[in-house]
């Protein structure tokens, strides 16, 4: 045998142990590997066990993000998100869009609380998994409408969870029998609700409508918004593009700018004008959902005892430039009688005074 190939023998012989030693190498962290992996499965097992108050949500993203720690720290990482939501999205994804709307059976405060849970005493809501973007009071002006606000309940508490709002309903109750003050109890429901929570939206709706769809969300815009914008007792049409009643809502900042609403329009029409020559004295535009959206149904009724037409209303409309300044949310005088924290809203009873 030539002296050349007995060293060609040589280096093959060792580069084979080479290959033979990475392959024992690679068997053994492989097993190192599985081994630690399994311990973790263990662990994170216990982990679910003792956990149990921990939203699934949480559970179920943890492992992923930090698959090689210790049990020890893996407890750690699981409380964070209970403290910290992250922001609900711009559009929610439980909406479902056009909603069927009728009053022919009637329904209970049981059954509205039965189907709603998560509402909170006094009517408050908020998500469980995300921040939600604005803190919504709802202002409910109110006397002797007691089936219609079972309606409205039944309607709107659904709604409003899918549209993923921090929010609270307060129906402001005009005790006696004077005449009716729609904008003065909306005034009064903005500034008891604030006492109670930091809302940052008032939307103010009327005992008697209910959204057709969903994607009508019941929060508060870069200007002034008109919810109700094509309600059926109007054939599904703005009755004028001033029309400003209804359904609507006020930023806190666009409702101060504006000063609150008129104190003095007692009885029936003119009010809901006056705040439109508010917002637009103050050079601020409505905004409103398309005609398809923004349809609602008006529970009939018959007019109200003590709520007949204002004669004054258009004397005081022409003039509410002058007048808005002295009369709104700095000159509210007003009683409160009873606050009343109910399953699916909060009751506030007060003596508006009289003309
Ligand atoms: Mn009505």
């Amino acid at each position: 045998m030539p002296a050349d190939s007995s060293v060609n023998f040589s280096v093959l012989h060792r580069i084979c142990k080479l290959v033979v030693l990475l392959c024992l190498l690679h068997i053994a962290v492989t097993v190192v590997f599985y081994v630690r992996s399994f311990d973790f499965r263990v662990a994170f097992v216990q982990n679910q066990q003792s956990n149990n108050n921990i939203t699934p949500k949480s559970q179920n993203n943890k492992p992923v993000v930090s698959p090689g720690l210790e049990p020890a720290k893996e407890e750690k990482v699981l409380e964070q998100p209970v403290k910290k939501l992250e922001k609900c999205p711009e559009t929610s994804p439980l909406l479902v869009g056009p909603l069927r709307v009728e009053f022919n059976i009637p329904v209970s405060l049981e059954l509205v609380k039965k189907e709603n849970p998560n509402v909170q005493p006094g009517g408050r809501f908020k998500p469980k998994d995300c921040e939600a973007l604005q803190k919504v009071a709802i202002i409910i002006p109110f006397r002797n409408r007691e089936e219609h606000l079972k309606y409205w309940l039944y309607y709107l508490h659904p709604i409003l969870q899918r549209q993923q709002l921090d929010y609270g309903i307060y129906v402001i109750n005009q005790d006696g029998d004077e005449t009716f003050n729609r904008a003065k109890l909306l005034n009064i429901g903005y500034a008891e609700a604030l006492k109670e929570y930091d809302y940052n939206c008032f939307v103010f709706s009327d005992v008697d409508l209910i959204p057709m769809d969903d994607r009508n969300t019941y929060k508060c815009f870069s200007q002034p918004r008109h919810l109700s914008v094509s309600m059926d007792k109007f054939g599904f049409r703005l009755p004028y593009n001033q029309y400003f009643g209804g359904v609507s809502s006020l930023s806190k900042e666009q409702y101060l700018k504006i000063n609150g609403f008129p104190n003095n329009y007692w009885g029936w029409g003119g009010e809901d004008d006056d705040i439109y020559n508010r917002v637009a004295s103050k050079g601020m535009s409505i905004s409103r959902p398309t005609g398809e959206i923004g349809k609602c149904r008006m529970i009939r009724h018959n007019r109200d005892k003590m709520n007949d037409p204002n004669p004054q209303r258009f004397n005081r409309i022409a003039h509410t430039r002058e007048t808005m300044y002295k009369d709104g949310i700095n000159s509210l005088k007003y009683q409160v009688l009873s606050i009343q924290k109910l399953d699916l809203f909060t009751t506030i009873t007060v003596d508006v005074g009289k003309p």
